[in-house]
This record gives structure tokens, sequence and C-alpha cells, in this order.
């Protein structure tokens, strides 16, 4: 067994065996052992996972649409969206079927394969959550997966998207929970956790991250992902791992630049302690240059959100993202 020393403690560097339904326990400790690896050591390890479990030739397309914007009442540091920033966006009303579906239809022509719908709530309520529940059914329909983030869920909630046919429910942990306290106060930890449990309970697959560069140390990243891998009963099968993307008006708008090879041993760490999951190089590849997007692959990256806008920030346009991935000899999934 591989072992390295942190603190004088014996930390192991290879994980126990298990069955696949039962993930690996990580240590925080652990984990910012896989970080403290040298470089080409730390992206070996991630490659090589890479390998065992996924085409590495392969990247996900996921296009992300904002089909209720603003005006959120929570005080996430990093958001354009909440109500406690003055960031100039308009707050708008949900999105009609129409057009959703219109907006599906475009990204599958350009080559999507999944579609996730941002709505700016705290939590739907019952009427708003049956009204998603038409948007994924016109999403569907035109053959695409189908995502949705809308806050925390309520009782029932996660069964009427299911059984309109939702395939993924995006809700991230954001932080490791020692961090988020600094980010967010208007909701914690444990209501994340809670909606995560509602999602699983009825049987829609998890997508789940967070955000780097928010200021956290190293350790604290370490800890996000623990948290990730270590979630029960398994890990996410998407993992959305955010840039800050950092926007006048919010609280974060003025935060130091995060070192991007830092952002890079993110992704390895997540690869090595979530080997099947989806792992999504998500917000801020536009502030990313394309050698950083291409350490992202090699690090195991296999996901990316597609289409020139985020939710309400940009992103690369598809031309230079279709060039990107040729320059890489990468293709885009198909089903
Ligand atoms: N309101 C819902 C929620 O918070 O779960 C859904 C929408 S919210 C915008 C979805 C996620 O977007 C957040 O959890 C966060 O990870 C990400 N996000 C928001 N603003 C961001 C920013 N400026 N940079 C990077 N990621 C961001
Ligand atoms: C996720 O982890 N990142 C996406 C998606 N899930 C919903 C959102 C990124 C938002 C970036 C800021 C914006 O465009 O508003
Ligand atoms: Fe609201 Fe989600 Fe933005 Fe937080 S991240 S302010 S919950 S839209």
């Amino acid at each position: 067994m591989n072992t390295t020393t942190l603190n004088e403690q014996p930390v192991r560097l290879v994980p126990r065996s298990a069955p696949a339904a039962t993930p690996e326990r990580w240590l925080v400790a652990e984990v910012a052992a896989l970080f403290d690896l040298p470089f080409a050591d730390l992206l070996y390890r991630a490659q090589t996972v890479h390998r065992e479990h996924f085409d590495p030739g392969e990247v996900e397309l996921a296009t992300l649409l904002s089909v209720k914007t603003g005006g959120c009442p929570e005080d996430c540091g990093y958001c354009p969206q909440s109500v406690h920033f003055d960031t100039g966006l308009a707050a708008g009303k949900l999105m009609g079927v129409d057009t959703v579906r219109e907006a599906a239809q475009r990204a599958k022509q350009a080559g999507a394969t999944r579609f996730c719908m941002g709505a700016a709530w705290r939590a739907p309520k019952d009427r708003d959550v049956d009204a998603v529940a038409e948007l994924v059914r016109a999403v569907k329909e035109e053959g695409l997966e189908a995502c949705a983030t809308l806050g925390m869920l309520g009782e029932g909630h996660a069964e009427t998207l299911r059984d309109a046919g939702l395939d993924y429910y995006n809700h991230n942990l954001d932080s490791a929970p020692d961090f988020y306290g600094e980010i967010i106060t208007t909701r914690d930890y444990q209501d994340r956790l809670d909606t995560l449990e509602r999602v699983r309970g009825a049987g829609v697959k998890v997508c789940c991250g967070g955000i780097v560069g928010m200021g956290e140390s190293r350790l604290q990243r370490a800890a996000l992902v623990a948290q990730l891998a270590n979630l029960a009963p398994d890990y996410p099968e998407s993992v959305p791992i955010n840039h800050l993307v950092k926007v006048a008006g919010t609280s974060l708008a003025d935060q130091p630049d995060l070192d991007p090879l830092e952002f890079v041993r993110t992704i390895a760490v997540a690869r090595i302690t979530m080997p099947r999951a989806r792992v999504r190089l998500s917000a801020g590849r536009q502030q990313m240059s394309e050698a950083v997007q291409a350490l992202c692959f090699l690090a195991g990256a296999n996901s990316i959100f597609y289409g020139e806008k985020l939710l309400t920030t940009g992103n690369p346009d598809v031309a230079a993202d279709m060039d990107l991935l040729a320059k890489l000899g990468l293709q885009a999934r198909r089903t």
C-alpha cells in the first residue's frame, strides 16, 4: 500500500477496494495528501483512473438555460442572482414551455446531450415544481437528458420531477462545511444535504459539486471533495467543478485569482476520489486559457457546459469549443 506522511500520520493514497455500491470513505487528510502530490504524479493517477472508467477521448456537452432569472432571496456571496447584491440583472418570471423547447432544440442541434434548467429560487413552491415538470417533459420530448437546479426541494417535489422524466437534479454543496458560513448565511449545509437525500430517495440522479477560488484554503478544497466523495449511499453521478466567476456587485467580486494549476488539481482529485462520476469543467472557462482547459481534460474532466451563456454570465461560444475539442482530438459524447 502506498503511504505518505501528513502531520506525522500515515495516510493511505490508495483507496480500500469495495463494491461499487459502497463508496470509499475518504478522510480529509487523505484527499489533502492527493492535493499535495507532485503535479505530474497527481495527473498521472487521475488520468489512469479516468482511462479505467471512461473513454478518455469523449466529452459530454451540457447546455444551461436560466428558466427563471434573478430576484433570489438567498445571500450566496458569489451569485449575481441574489437580491442582496446590485449586479444590474433584471429579474424575470419562469419561462414558458415553447421558449424552453426551442432552446432545447437549438442545444440538441448544436450537439449537446444534456440540458440543464436553472431557477433562482431558494425553494420552489408546489406550483413552481408543477410548472418546471412541464418544461422537463418538453426537454425529454426533444431527446435530451434533463437536469434541473431549482434550490431546496420539499416533500414530493423530487417525485414530481422524476415522473416528468427528470434525469438529474443539480444541487451543489459549493464549499467545505467550515467555509460555507463565510459565503452563505441564509441556509446551512444540512439544508443542502437534506435536498440531496430527497433527490436520491426519489431515484433521480445527483449532480452535485462546488466552486473553487472563493478564498478557501487547499485543506478546505480537500474537505469539499471529501464531502462529495463520501455522500451516501454513493457519490454523485455528475460533479460540476466551478471556478468562481467574479461578478461586479457580488461580495466576491474582488476575490484574488486562484492559481490555475490549483483548479486543475481540484479536478484531478475529484476524478481520483469519484472514479465513475462525470466530472464537469464548469463555470469559469471563459476566463481560462485553452492550455488550462486542456490540463483539466488531462486531469479527468469529461464534461463541459456548452453554449455561449452559463446562467447569467458568459461561456465560450460554440465555434471556439468545437475548435478546442478538435485541437485536442476530443469527441463530443453522442448519446
Ligand atoms: N438557486 C439554486 C441553487 O442555488 O441551488 C439553483 C441555481 S444556482 C445559480 C446553481 C449553482 O451555480 C450554485 O450552486 C453555484 O455552484 C453556481 N454559481 C452561481 N454563481 C456562480 C459564480 N459566480 N461562479 C461560479 N459558480 C456559480
Ligand atoms: C453548476 O454547478 N454550475 C452552473 C449550473 N450548475 C447550474 C451554474 C454556473 C453559474 C455561473 C454564474 C452565472 O452564469 O450566473
Ligand atoms: Fe439564489 Fe442559487 Fe444564486 Fe444562491 S446560488 S443566490 S440560491 S440563485
